[in-house]
């Protein structure tokens, strides 16, 4: 086998992705709970006046519902303990039950909360509450990101939260899994540069909720790699993530090159926009996709990445 997991990562090695967002987060991980909260809180606020982020679907509010009526028939003082436990990742039952969550049933969770926080159902940031130095000086960090970037942010910050997930065994809560598109509904994505048919069918496939036919174009023992995380390997593990995490993208790819690796395989290097079900046509992240294909035009390994600055769309050196 020519190619490890290790050394697939490494194709367009020139691929600047956006470090500031682990960076960020890394930062935001030092601040004390009420600090993170309140950050958040703040960020959220002033990104509301720019972008409009979608009610969660019913599905996940379901799944979220018993832990948010709990909260609700707290005390002020409960509810915010509460609160600063997830942000603690302390050993609670909520710490616990919210890291069984799927990321969207946590955003949704939170999406909630902050609605009843806004209503004064469930205890407030305190008005006039002031942020340490530290805190301020990662929300003005934070305000210098383009919006994909904030988005993932939160995102990240959001997942993070709760009991380790690794700790609590393999009892998952995600939203159903939607049926995939008709075929009459579905797109054609078109990518300059870019004819390979995996290629195309992935994109197609994954626009079109299909994951059945999309992880049919892995090798069984294929892996994909989302923004700042460690490769999810195996088909199994691959399709998981796919019914849990990707329902509804838009994957909007741009351009890209194909060339010849080593031992009859191929490596390719897409550049283009992904939407998330949550902010729409509002905010378009830049995006590359790091495809490698072995000689039976299979994925062997492919990386997404959220891209730097808008620049890097055109970045389609080897
Ligand atoms: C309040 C204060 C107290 C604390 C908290 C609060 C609430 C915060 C809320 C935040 C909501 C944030 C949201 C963020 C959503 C971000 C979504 C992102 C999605 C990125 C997806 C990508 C997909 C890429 C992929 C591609 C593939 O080809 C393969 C699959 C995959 C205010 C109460 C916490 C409510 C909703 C960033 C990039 C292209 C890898 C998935
Ligand atoms: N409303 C966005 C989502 O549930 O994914
Ligand atoms: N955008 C962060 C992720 O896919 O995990």
């Amino acid at each position: 086998m020519p190619f490890t997991l290790d050394t697939a990562r490494g194709i367009f090695p020139d691929t600047l992705s956006a470090d500031v967002v682990p960076a960020t987060i890394a930062r935001f991980s030092q601040l004390n709970a009420e600090d993170q909260l309140a950050l958040i809180w703040f960020a959220y606020l002033e990104m509301g006046k720019s972008i409009t982020i979608a009610a969660p679907g019913a599905a996940s509010m379901t799944l979220a519902e018993n832990t948010l009526n709990e909260i609700r028939q707290m005390k002020p003082l409960e509810q915010s303990q509460a609160m600063c436990d997830l942000a603690n990742r302390a050993d609670t039952p909520i710490c616990r039950t919210y890291a069984s969550w799927s990321p969207n049933v946590k955003l949704g969770f939170w999406y909630q909360l902050g609605k009843l926080m806004e209503e004064g159902v469930v205890a407030p940031i305190p008005e006039g509450y002031k942020l340490s130095a530290n805190a301020s000086a990662v929300l003005q960090a934070i305000r210098g990101l383009d919006p994909g970037q904030q988005i993932t942010v939160l995102r990240n910050a959001v997942v993070g939260m709760g009991f380790d997930s690794g700790k609590v065994g393999d009892n998952r809560v995600s939203e159903p899994v939607v049926p995939p598109k008709d075929m009459a509904q579905r797109t054609q994505v078109k990518i300059e540069g870019v004819t390979n048919s995996t290629v195309l069918e992935y994109m197609n496939n994954l626009n079109a909720n299909d994951f059945n036919a999309l992880i049919e174009l892995f090798v069984p023992d294929g892996a994909l790699q989302p923004p700042f995380q460690k490769p999810i390997v195996g088909k199994d593990n691959v399709l998981r993530f796919f019914r849990e995490e990707c329902q509804n993208l838009k994957l909007i790819p741009e351009r890209g090159v194909e060339e010849p690796a080593e031992d009859g395989y191929t490596q390719i290097k897409v550049t283009g926009k992904v939407q998330t079900p949550w902010f729409g046509g509002n905010v378009g992240m830049n995006i590359a996709w790091r495809f490698l294909l072995d000689p039976e035009n299979k994925i062997f390994f492919v990386a997404i990445d959220l891209l730097a600055s808008p620049k890097e769309l055109l970045n389609l050196a080897r």
